[in-house]
């Protein structure tokens, strides 16, 4: 189970700024800060506000690559500014995201072949956001017979249930892990799964417990990736603790220390 960063988003004013003044000292030092927490990707994400997606994607990509070599997750809507990040991308990346719809599935899946790239298949289309784990186990298999079509293999596929507030969408919390689980049982070998862990708890007080506690349970649920707040230390120590209780760390009295060898090592090994 690894995490990846979500920092660099410009729906945090510090990266909207940064974005708009073509400062890159905030970029940077975040991207630092991240991958000395332990993160094993990092996510760009240009903002909903920034205009012009395709250059904004392409300077994050470029200053956050000379001061770290961790790879990187390219997270916008617009295809052209995730195919202008790949294009620059020094590691093979993962493109975060797209959703069970034709033809955004064939443009997507035909760049993560041409890029060696990962991809992010949301549980969503033109329908919206399902309420139930039926649905969204249904929009899984549509992605992956798609991924597979285009000879992606199922360990470069991260399937995102969709993760919504649980203030708003309190119903959702027990559907995800159903989910979850039974992603797991539509192909052999599987595709992996991946939320996005703040969302639970956006808008909601005592954010921190709410975000630690869905880790801990969605890892019991077989999840192998989150995009997240990476430089949460008890999240980190909650996340190791989880893999042990799981059994997959052995155990020894430093457990709670676990989880940063993890996510350093052996997920760069590909071992999850
Ligand atoms: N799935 C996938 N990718 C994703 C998401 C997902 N990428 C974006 C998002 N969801 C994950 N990243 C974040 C980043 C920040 C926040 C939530 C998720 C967040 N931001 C504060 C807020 O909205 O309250 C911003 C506060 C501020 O302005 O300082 O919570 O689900 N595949």
């Amino acid at each position: 189970m690894f995490l990846i960063g979500e920092r660099i988003n410009g729906m945090y004013r510090d990266i909207a700024e940064a974005i708009r003044k073509e400062d890159p000292l905030v970029i940077q030092a975040w991207a630092r800060r991240q991958a000395d927490c332990g993160a094993r990707y990092l996510d760009l994400n240009p903002g909903p506000a920034t205009r012009d997606q395709v250059k904004t994607m392409r300077w994050l990509v470029k200053v956050t690559q000379e001061v770290c070599d961790l790879p990187l997750c390219l997270d916008s809507t617009d295809y052209d500014a995730i195919e202008a990040g790949l294009e620059i991308c020094k590691q093979p990346a993962m493109i975060n995201s797209v959703p069970a719809e034709w033809p955004k599935m064939e443009r997507v899946f035909a760049m993560a072949k041409k890029y060696k790239a990962a991809v992010i298949g949301l549980a969503m289309n033109e329908q919206g956001i399902s309420q139930d784990a039926d649905t969204r186990v249904a929009l899984a298999l549509e992605l992956v017979a798609a991924a597979d079509s285009y000879s992606i293999p199922m360990e470069d596929l991260y399937i995102d249930p969709l993760v919504l507030p649980c203030n708003v969408a309190q119903h959702h919390g027990p559907e995800i892990m159903l989910t979850l689980r039974q992603i797991k049982l539509v192909a052999d070998p599987a595709p992996r799964t991946i939320i996005g862990l703040s969302n639970i708890s956006q808008g909601a007080k005592n954010r921190k417990l709410l975000e630690r506690t869905f880790a801990a349970m969605a890892i019991a649920n077989g999840l192998d990736a989150a995009v997240a707040d990476v430089c949460d230390e008890e999240l980190r120590k909650t996340i190791a603790t989880a893999r042990v209780l799981m059994n997959l760390e052995p155990y020894s009295d430093s457990y709670a220390e676990k989880y940063k060898k993890a996510s350093s090592t052996a997920e760069r090994r590909k071992i999850s």
